[in-house]
């Protein structure tokens, strides 16, 4: 049989799966001209309020009300049957199609989690189809690696205990490869578990596999770790330094910013203020959502007084909406945003975000959920997309290293791989 000169898709299928806090989550698989693929949706804990919608059946007992049996037969179903004979490689005119079929600005008709496991899947058949890796095939030309950023330290609403900052991260600039990273950030997890119980402290690790202690203060969280990072032998500032996702939005309530484990209640100021001081006090380079989501005054406040000495990330700010990022580039409100493909629904618009922040030189990083799957198509985008930043958890849990040893394997593939990051601040 002559080999189709397309990817046509002929079947669609989709599951229920296992996410990694054991909630089900769903997986799409697409055959096209005789090629498979397989893509699962991630989900988030501490998730924006203007995400698309990830459909659940709440109607029902089974898994707690948390099923995605709507959404497995939305994409068998409703979507499914339209998607026959057209061209997966066509990835605009499949998410276009999706979108239309949904007809919701937020995809709560048939669920972002449905659609967007058929816009991974094509993606992922594609490139299949043309023998060619996922990143090269979304992008013959990057050569770029991501700094990760480790999430060593999990609190907020990733942990039970810990600190009000939901990441504490290790973001190893000094490195001399991608390997390096992940080798760095190992040693300095293994330092810092020790560090924990030589101080009696929990090893127990939170939703992204860092640790969560029970600490007496934020300060305590971020010492711990700079101690830990130079017992691992490392400079900090410049092997390594810091980067926070406060995830304020989690403890806003009355117009106040509650932080619990410092015992204290701030307005936007105060915020502003305590970032001040973090940044004065550790070598901290970027601070994703410092402020509440709704709090756009606070935000452009923040980003005139930290913008031009650190990163300023949004990302339930943002959601990966390119109307959302368009009214933060025009309000002036941050200098980078985070990227979820499940924030927004579809590879395209994903895209469509990423292309808008890098024609306003905003930094972005391709951000992984608290809740993931082995699924490693963020690992592939981050390359292709060439931003120089990756956020995906800690050194353990399969989950999150899934994510990493792809990366490993990526950066042995490409020719010349170049380790960038693209902040200007560091020197
Ligand atoms: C975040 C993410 C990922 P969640 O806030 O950036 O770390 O968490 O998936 O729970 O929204
Ligand atoms: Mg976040």
């Amino acid at each position: 049989m002559e080999k189709s000169l397309k990817p046509i898709i002929e079947k669609v299928h989709a599951r229920e799966i296992l996410d990694s806090r054991g909630f089900p989550t769903i997986e799409v698989e697409i055959t096209a001209s005789g090629y498979k693929s397989i893509s699962a949706v991630p989900s988030g804990a501490s998730t924006g309020e203007f995400e698309a919608l990830e459909l659940r059946d709440e109607d029902t007992k089974r898994f707690q009300g948390r099923g995605v049996l709507k959404a497995v037969n939305n994409v068998i179903n409703s979507f499914g049957p339209s998607l026959i004979g057209k061209d997966a490689s066509n990835q605009k005119e499949i998410d276009d199609l999706l979108i239309n079929i949904d007809g919701t600005s937020n995809k709560s008709t048939f669920g972002a989690n449905a659609s967007l496991g058929i816009s991974m899947a094509c993606s992922v058949v594609s490139a299949a189809f043309y023998n060619k890796p996922l990143y090269s095939y979304l992008n013959p030309n990057s050569n770029i690696m991501p700094v990760p950023m480790i999430n060593v330290l999990n609190g907020g609403m990733h942990a039970d205990q810990g600190s009000d900052l939901q990441e504490i991260m290790l973001f190893p600039h000094g490195a001399q490869n991608f390997k390096h990273c992940i080798q760095i950030g190992s040693e300095v997890f293994h330092c810092l578990k020790k560090e924990l119980k030589k101080q009696g402290l929990g090893i127990t690790v939170g939703d992204e596999g860092g640790f969560a202690p029970a600490l007496h203060s934020n300060d305590h969280a971020i010492e711990l770790l700079l101690n830990s990072i130079e017992k691992a032998g490392f400079i900090v500032g410049k092997d390594i330094s810091l980067a926070l996702d406060v995830a304020a939005s989690s403890f806003y309530k009355d117009n106040k910013y509650h932080l619990k484990v410092d015992g204290s209640v701030l307005d936007t100021d105060g915020m502003i203020s305590f970032y001040e001081d973090l940044i004065k006090k550790y070598p901290i380079v970027s601070i994703e959502d410092g402020l509440d989501e709704n709090d756009w005054e606070g935000w452009n406040k923040m980003n005139q007084a930290l913008g031009s000495k650190i990163q300023i990330v949004g990302d339930d700010l943002t959601v990966t909406n390119s109307k959302k990022l368009q009214r933060a580039i025009e309000q002036e409100s941050m200098n980078s945003i985070l990227i979820k493909l499940n924030q927004i629904g579809t590879v395209s618009e994903t895209i469509e975000a990423i292309e808008l922040a890098k024609s306003n030189n905003m930094n972005y990083v391709i951000s992984h959920r608290s809740g993931e799957t082995e699924d490693t198509f963020i690992s592939d985008l981050s390359v292709a997309m060439g931003g120089g930043q990756i956020k995906t958890g800690s050194v353990c849990r399969s989950d999150r290293t899934a994510k990493y040893n792809r990366l490993l394997r990526i950066e042995e593939q490409i020719e010349n791989p170049s380790l960038c990051n693209n902040l200007s601040f560091i020197k």
